[in-house]
């Protein structure tokens, strides 16, 4: 790597070196955000444990980066300031693991780890090093829409009551199956809910309704998830993941002086041949595109402070907690309690 390929053409400072494990779908994403997008980062690094894809993506987005051999290689290199991981979510505890053992920021794409154990695995070694390194990818904390509705809840709606909410995507695919509704779908909620109230979850219940004809087999569809906080606000989400029109995320709170909506996503409204018409988006990718990019600017902003913001390891584990005891009741049709070990001092 030479000197002239980390300085900014623009700004003549010195650009965060990255390094991405995992070369998939949102794995390039970042770095075709990171390339193209952000400021003060460059993609210099790239492993998948596909070779062919990691030379693919280096091809299409980021012609200066070296192909590792091995995750834990490039998180090692003196060539790499920073790490994303974004590869397949049962190797993310080992590579979050060998960035803090490294001392360099990481981010991590959720899941933080497939088991709430894993994940306390790696708050015990972030509080053990001292410093925050780990930003999990729960990007609605960067959504404009979502900061605004927290805004005017906490300015002038009283303390909240209920949150009325559904997550829904047009299809999912075959390997898709009941539980992922939760660790993979729910669990952006499951986050943007403590931190929308500031509030942790002491029990979850899932029913179920009738099953739509267009769910394949394995996956039941849709279902409700329903929540009470440490305050006893009372939650309720309809997940939907076959629902067909488009992806449609809506959150209502209802406080003690008034209620508020999440916004819809900025879209034109036509009149034509006697019709109001305004679309709706279908990928989840385009409905939270500047919430994506702000994450990954936060993150590329603090590497030179040496730490991490947004979402910590300890929320990654609380949501696996959570979502734990939302399959447990999935799987029992019981209310589930949720018990939380007290929180490191690292994370207040
Ligand atoms: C996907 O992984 C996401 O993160 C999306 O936000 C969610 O809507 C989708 O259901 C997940 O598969």
């Amino acid at each position: 790597m030479t000197i002239s390929q980390t300085i900014s053409a623009d700004t003549g400072t010195r650009l965060v070196r990255i390094g991405v494990i995992g070369t998939g779908m949102i794995g390039t994403d970042h770095t075709r955000r990171i390339q193209e997008v952000l400021t003060g980062a460059e993609v210099v690094g790239l492993y998948d444990y596909a070779p062919a894809n990691a030379e693919k993506l280096k091809g299409a987005h980021a012609p200066n980066a070296q192909i590792f051999d091995s995750g834990e290689a490039l998180i090692a290199s003196d060539d790499i300031d920073a790490v994303l991981v974004c590869s397949t979510g049962s190797t993310h505890e080992q590579y979050v693991l060998a960035a803090i053992a490294a001392g360099k920021p990481v981010f991590c794409e959720k899941p933080l780890a497939t088991t709430a154990e894993a994940a306390k695995g790696i708050v015990d070694a972030e509080v053990k090093g001292g410093k925050r390194l780990v930003q999990v990818g729960f990007m609605r904390r960067f959504d404009q829409g979502y900061n605004m509705l927290k805004r005017t809840m906490e300015e002038g709606l009283g303390e909240p009551l209920m949150i009325h909410s559904c997550h829904r995507n047009p299809a999912v695919p075959e390997q898709y199956v009941t539980p992922m509704a939760i660790h993979d779908t729910f669990i952006h909620e499951i986050d943007t809910f403590r931190w929308l109230l500031d509030d942790d979850f002491v029990s979850a219940q899932v029913i179920f309704p009738r099953k739509t004809k267009h769910a394949h087999a394995k996956v039941a569809d849709p279902q409700i998830v329903l929540l009470e906080t440490s305050k006893g606000v009372r939650i309720d989400c309809e997940i939907f993941v076959n629902c067909r029109y488009g992806y449609d995320i809506q959150c209502q709170i209802v406080a003690e002086e008034g209620v508020a909506n999440l916004p819809e996503p900025m879209a034109i409204a036509t009149r034509k041949e006697a019709r109001l018409g305004q679309s709706i988006l279908t990928d989840w990718k385009d409905r939270f595109k500047s919430a994506f990019d702000a994450e990954l600017q936060d993150f590329v902003d603090r590497v030179p402070g040496g730490t991490t913001g947004g979402p910590s390891a300890w929320d990654g584990y609380v949501a696996a907690i959570s979502s734990d005891a939302c399959v447990e009741a999935q799987d029992t049709g019981k209310i589930v309690d949720i018990s939380l070990p007290a929180r490191p001092a690292l994370y207040d």
